[in-house]
């Protein structure tokens, strides 16, 4: 790749794409050069052996929480995640200031602090990650309320059939048909890594869809909004398919993940 190519970005044109949309000008407009300067890291590129690394990944996660830009978000780190964002920095939410909204078409719209959510029954899963550009993270827990209990809550009208998500990043979207997102294994996740979620991985709250691929589950959850039909969501706008499961969509052939 080109050393001035920003690289913090998924690809549609490697999962069938058009690519002719060009996310990566979307994306931060700072180049891998720029940014590996600014962490003084230019010697990664030679980082190879797996002791290395691992040390390498656990400054690289610090360091990722601690950036206020979210430019870490351009490396390959955590254990074979890699951190995406598709604007250059996100607002950070905590206990005190986070909320979670329920509205559209329901009978009960609802505001949900993390306390809130913390207090409602908590459901732990543990399967692989699969991203549409062909990684994969092997046994990944997650936790968190079944979306099902909250839409349940909030009492879904008879005349939806979706639902959007979207997120306090103010540009990232998802959605999920209202059968896919009662499946049991669709989480409004608290917990990665029996660890609190960080928030480059999208904590406080982020969406967790886990047959689909990865886009799927949206980081940084802010609202939920019960709708009439499915709404395209950013990468789906961009070429990647709607109904996103894993093995059985965007032209791969990987593994189930549910
Ligand atoms: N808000 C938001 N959610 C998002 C994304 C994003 O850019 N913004 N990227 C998606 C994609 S393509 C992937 S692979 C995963 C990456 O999650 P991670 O950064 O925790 O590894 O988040 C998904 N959810
Ligand atoms: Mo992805």
């Amino acid at each position: 790749m080109n050393s001035d190519e920003p690289v913090n970005t998924e690809r549609p044109e490697e999962s069938g794409g058009t690519g002719t949309d060009q996310p990566e000008a979307r994306g931060t407009p700072v180049g891998r050069r720029v940014f590996l300067g600014t962490l003084g890291l230019g010697a990664l590129g030679v980082v190879a052996a797996p002791t290395l690394q691992r040390g390498l990944e656990a400054f690289l996660g610090s360091a990722a929480d601690k950036d206020p830009t979210g430019l870490t978000g351009l490396l390959p780190n955590g254990g074979g995640f890699r951190y995406y964002s598709v604007t250059s920095s996100v607002p950070r939410k905590n206990a005190e200031n986070y909320r979670l909204t329920i509205d559209g078409l329901v009978d009960r719209p609802q505001t949900f602090t993390l306390a809130d959510l913390r207090a409602l029954p908590q459901t732990r899963m543990v399967k692989d990650v699969q991203c549409v550009t062909g990684w994969r993270v092997p046994d990944t827990p997650f936790e968190g309320v079944r979306l099902s209990r909250l839409l349940d809550a909030a009492g879904v009208r008879p005349s939806a059939g979706a639902v959007r998500f979207t997120c306090f990043d103010g540009a990232y979207s998802e959605s999920l048909t209202l059968d896919q997102a009662r499946r049991a294994d669709v989480l409004v996740a608290l917990r990665m890594q029996d660890k609190d979620l960080s928030h480059s991985h999208g904590g406080p709250v982020r969406l967790y869809v886990a047959p689909m691929y990865f886009y799927k589950s949206a980081k940084w959850l802010s609202g939920i909004t019960v709708t009439e039909d499915v709404k395209p969501g950013y990468w789906e706008k961009r070429g990647y398919d709607i109904d996103a499961w894993v093995g059985r969509s965007n032209g791969r052939d990987d593994e189930p993940t549910s």
